[in-house]
């Protein structure tokens, strides 16, 4: 049978793996995209034209139909098949209440599971006050949940329907990385469950196994200025007395700022053109050719960018992730810079360290803005330099003997 359609998205995703469970369970031939990028793939001008939200999965069917979000492309999915209500629910009441417990979990438990783990795992900014809160409503759903689940194995009837699917599969990142033996103790219900859907056979063929969390996971390394905010006075008692109208006018929502860069010279480079080139050339030495014959020195600076807290780095997709998540705070810098920041070394022992080029000979406000600009040591790089020049090309091309240490992974600015 020719497969329905593709299911687009990074495939180690607990969102991925919803409409892939469906489809084993239900024998429906999926294709997928193993070596999809996070934050590249799904952020080129196509893909947005295509998905607004630049958001994965997304599925695309073989007869041109398209569908965000993952649990309406698992649904579609089930109902392509003739067996479909073995999933979908086979009564009226089946159907509504697994309409019930996805609305749950998408709408109440996956933001709160979010609003926790990606400042955890570096997606996100960590501001622990916002963390405290977020960590209270995820226990809280995580207790509705246990409440539901007292007496059932399944969510609805006795048998595993998508409800089960969707909601085990969200279940994943919360037991992967935060929830210890402590919590399963506490949550008990929600804990026997989660053991019986990653033990299904269909579960098991497309996750493999699910390891559960021994340590939970650690907030990201903190700005050191940060650290010190809470022993500092505040500075300005003043502020306290500003007027109401003061503080109206700075709540408004101010303008968007044209960038200062728009007043500066045309570049002989575009850097459109170089991140072309560079996105569908081999680095070495094609790509690398090219930016050495057009690179403009008065357009443009490049960066050598290392990360200030390598010592409190632990796994190597973390660290990984934690680039991700700078990146996407760097968003409105994306017209003026290009860069790859790799994570190179080993799980407890690794480091971030890459190149960039921006517009301009400062780092422009776009990049400085962001939100863990601070975490990181900006470097101005001076590209005529032998050395220089070749941890850029081993750099750009996440290989070569001038990086500092094994690269395991990476991620492009562009
Ligand atoms: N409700 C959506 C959420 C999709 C979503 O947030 N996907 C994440 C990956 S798991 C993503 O695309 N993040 C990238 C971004 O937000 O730019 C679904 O279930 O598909």
């Amino acid at each position: 049978m020719a497969p329905i359609g593709t299911l687009i998205g990074p495939t180690h995703y607990s969102r991925n793996y919803k409409a892939r469970i469906v489809a084993h369970i239900l024998n429906i031939e999926l294709s997928i995209t193993p070596s999809f990028q996070i934050d590249v793939d799904n952020k080129t001008p196509e893909y947005l034209a295509k998905y607004p939200a630049g958001k994965t999965p997304v599925f695309e069917g073989a007869d041109g139909f398209s569908l965000t979000d993952s649990s309406a492309i698992s649904f579609y999915v089930a109902a392509k098949s003739p067996d479909s209500t073995r999933l979908l629910g086979q009564t009226d009441e089946e159907r509504a209440e697994i309409l019930q417990h996805v609305f749950f979990a998408e709408g109440e438990y996956m933001p709160s599971m979010v609003n926790v783990l990606y400042p955890l795992m570096g997606f996100t900014p960590y501001i622990k006050p916002a963390f405290r809160v977020a960590e209270q409503e995820h226990f809280r759903f995580l207790g509705v949940l246990n409440t539901i689940l007292l007496d059932k194995t399944f969510l609805v009837g006795e048998r595993l329907t998508i409800a089960d699917i969707i909601v085990g599969c969200d279940l994943i990142y919360a037991f992967k990385h935060y929830l210890t033996a402590d919590d399963h103790k506490q949550y008990r219900n929600v804990t026997c469950y989660f053991k019986t859907m990653i033990n299904q056979p269909a579960f098991k063929a497309v996750i493999g196994n699910v390891e559960l969390c021994e340590k939970r996971v650690q907030p990201p390394a903190l700005d050191k200025k940060e650290k010190k905010k809470p022993t500092e006075q505040p500075k300005n008692a003043k502020k306290k007395e500003k007027s109401a109208k003061v503080e109206e006018e700075e709540k408004a929502p101010k303008p968007k700022p044209k960038s200062k860069l728009e007043s500066l010279p045309e570049p002989l480079m575009k850097l459109d053109d170089w991140k072309r080139f560079y996105s569908n050339n081999d680095t070495k030495p094609d790509a690398m050719e090219w930016l050495w014959k057009h690179y403009d020195a008065e357009g443009y600076s490049f960066w050598k960018v290392e990360y200030k807290y390598n010592e409190e780095l632990t796994k190597l997709f973390m660290t990984n992730n934690l680039i991700g998540g700078f990146f996407s705070r760097l968003e409105r810098a994306r017209k003026y810079a290009f860069g790859n920041l790799l994570t190179l070394g080993v799980d407890d022992d690794n480091m971030i360290w890459g190149y960039f080029i921006v517009r301009g000979k400062e780092i422009p406000e776009e990049v400085t803005e962001a939100a863990d600009f601070e975490s990181f040591k900006w470097t101005a790089a001076d590209h005529t330099d032998p050395k220089t020049r070749a941890e850029i090309e081993d750099c750009f091309a996440w290989e070569g003997p001038s990086l500092p240490r094994e690269c395991y992974d990476g991620k492009t600015f562009k």
